[in-house]
């Protein structure tokens, strides 16, 4: 990514007028990052008198629970109400046009796409593109800061979300000095951390809870897979998620336990979707690049974080998963 990519970015906002419908989208089921750069970035907008700021994001139309308090989400429209002809469509955390649903249609606008994926297919006019960045979020606040807008609470609330979630709360390996910089401007503004991260990490119902132990408790471990790293992995079916009454967002943290094995490289969750899909997490603790294993099997990601949709049964998808593994 380059200073025209930056300049061109900003000239894309600012040779607007006023009144101009702008469309803001990010990823199909969105997490942290997603809501949140797009949110911090409409209401960035807005603060620069832009008035006719529409967000959106792909079926099902529905924000998770921990986000529900974000500021911004007033500027959400479902996907079916978005304007049809934005002047400018920016999406957001997005890393191919696939994962934006109906909304991919507006990249006939001209469009900016917003990114830190590895696998970023580079789908915009204009792409600001850097898989070194730690979060979507930090792009986003490099482009408010190039733009004028100050940081107030509402935005560094959005852009903190990001930051905290994809950072694994300032844990993973690109926690640079520049990210507790940043971290370090938003909490500046007085949002409330404590609160915050009890939210987003430390709050699920009983039943939740239930269910998470359940799927930890079926982990299996495959010391020769993966050329002799080791694989960790688990599952859970929409069966499981009836059972406890949960969503499918109740098993984000499932991963995590997993990835904890201290005798897998690589760790892998199972999620299904549907009767014959399998929505797989992927983890790495440096000996494998998931992103690139992704991929080969339809998704994307980062060197150690990825995901793939996978179909058929559970064990015809881990076989896949196996042997491209051990490619
Ligand atoms: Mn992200």
């Amino acid at each position: 990514m380059t200073g025209a990519d930056w300049a061109d970015a900003v000239a894309a906002v600012s040779g607007l007028p006023a009144s101009a419908p702008v469309l803001l989208a990010c990823h199909v089921n969105p997490d942290g990052d997603a809501l949140g750069s797009m949110l911090a970035f409409g209401l960035g907008l807005r603060r620069l008198g832009y008035r006719a700021v529409q967000a959106s994001f792909p079926e099902p139309f529905e924000v998770t629970e921990p986000f529900l308090g974000l500021p911004g989400l007033d500027l959400l429209v479902p996907p079916a109400e978005a304007v049809a002809e934005p002047a400018l469509f920016v999406c957001f955390d997005a890393s191919s046009a696939d994962r934006l649903g109906a909304l991919a249609g507006r990249l006939a606008a001209p469009s900016v796409v917003v990114d830190h994926h590895a696998s970023n297919t580079r789908f915009g006019k204009i792409n600001l593109v850097d898989p070194a960045a730690a979060a979507t979020t930090v792009l986003v606040a490099g482009l408010l800061d190039r733009l004028g807008v100050p940081l107030d609470r509402a935005i560094a609330e959005c852009l903190y979300v990001g930051l905290v979630t994809d950072t694994g709360s300032f844990r993973y390996e690109a926690t640079t000095p520049a990210v507790h910089e940043l971290a370090a401007r938003l909490v500046a503004t007085g949002i409330d951390v404590g609160t915050l991260s009890r939210r987003l990490f430390d709050t699920r119902p009983y039943a939740a809870v239930r269910l998470l132990a359940e799927a930890v408790g079926r982990t299996v471990l495959e010391p020769s897979a993966a050329r002799g790293l080791g694989l960790a992995w688990t599952y859970a079916t929409v069966d499981d998620l009836a059972r406890y009454g949960q969503r499918p967002y109740a098993l984000e943290p499932l991963v995590d336990s997993v990835r904890a094995v201290a005798e897998a490289d690589v760790a892998a969750v199972f999620k299904q979707v549907g009767p014959d899909g399998w929505a797989v997490s992927l983890r790495s603790r440096g000996g494998t690049d998931v992103s690139r294993v992704a991929v080969a099997l339809g998704g994307g990601g980062h060197r150690l974080a990825a995901g793939f949709t996978g179909y058929g049964s559970l064990d015809r998808v881990l076989d896949a998963l196996r042997t491209v593994l051990d490619g």
